[in-house]
């Protein structure tokens, strides 16, 4: 049984307040750039930036990091971190204040990886998170700056988190394991 604790119109709104919050935040949209985490990241940070676009009139640079499993299954390997690649970034990072976007932030070790990918590309100015739920059970001392909604979960439930750009809807439900 699903449960849905984010309906598109809530998604919606959580979406505007965080691209608010960052504009706030950094004092403006000055240097700012966005990289969003594979897969489901990436179309939230595409929704933040086109919101920065009406709101403030520019355009800000977005790009996605690759996160790549050492298993095919969604859990995590006790063994390994996950491996996130900034290889295809076409723009410099140096001095910018980075915004990482992610879907869910659990263990915060892919925040960690992410964190050292963009590092090897350049030195930013500052590096923020956004995320749409934070789901506890953090494993590292990582934070968001930006949280869309806080869903405290237990280990054995899955975050759904559906956007309208590949799945049906945008919704983010629980579902028990
Ligand atoms: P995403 O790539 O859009 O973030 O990992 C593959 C997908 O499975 C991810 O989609 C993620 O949202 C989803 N998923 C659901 N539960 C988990 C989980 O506990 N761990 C991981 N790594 N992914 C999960
Ligand atoms: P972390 O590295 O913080 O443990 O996990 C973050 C990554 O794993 C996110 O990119 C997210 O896609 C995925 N993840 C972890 N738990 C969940 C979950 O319950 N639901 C979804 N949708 N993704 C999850
Ligand atoms: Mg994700």
């Amino acid at each position: 049984m699903a449960k849905v604790v984010v309906d598109a119109m809530a998604m919606q709104r959580a979406l505007t307040r965080i691209t608010y919050e960052i504009i706030e935040r950094n004092k403006g949209v000055d240097d700012l750039v966005i990289l969003g985490i594979k897969t489901r990241g990436v179309y939230l940070a595409r929704r933040i930036a086109s919101r920065l676009q009406q709101l403030e009139n520019v355009t800000v640079p977005v790009g996605d990091l690759d996160i790549t499993s050492y298993r095919d299954d969604i859990e995590h390997d006790a063994d390994h971190d996950p491996k996130v690649s900034a290889a295809n970034i076409n723009f410099s990072v140096a001095g910018k204040k980075v915004i990482l976007v992610d879907d869910v932030l659990y263990t915060g070790r892919t925040i960690r990886a992410a964190m050292s990918a963009v590092m090897d590309l350049g030195r930013p100015k500052s590096i923020n998170l956004a995320v749409l739920v934070d789901r506890g059970h953090r494993e590292l001392p990582i934070r968001a700056d930006f949280v869309g909604k806080n869903i405290p979960s237990s280990q054995r439930e899955r975050i759904k988190v559906s956007v309208s750009e590949i799945d049906d809807r945008d919704a983010v439900e629980i579902q028990q394991a």
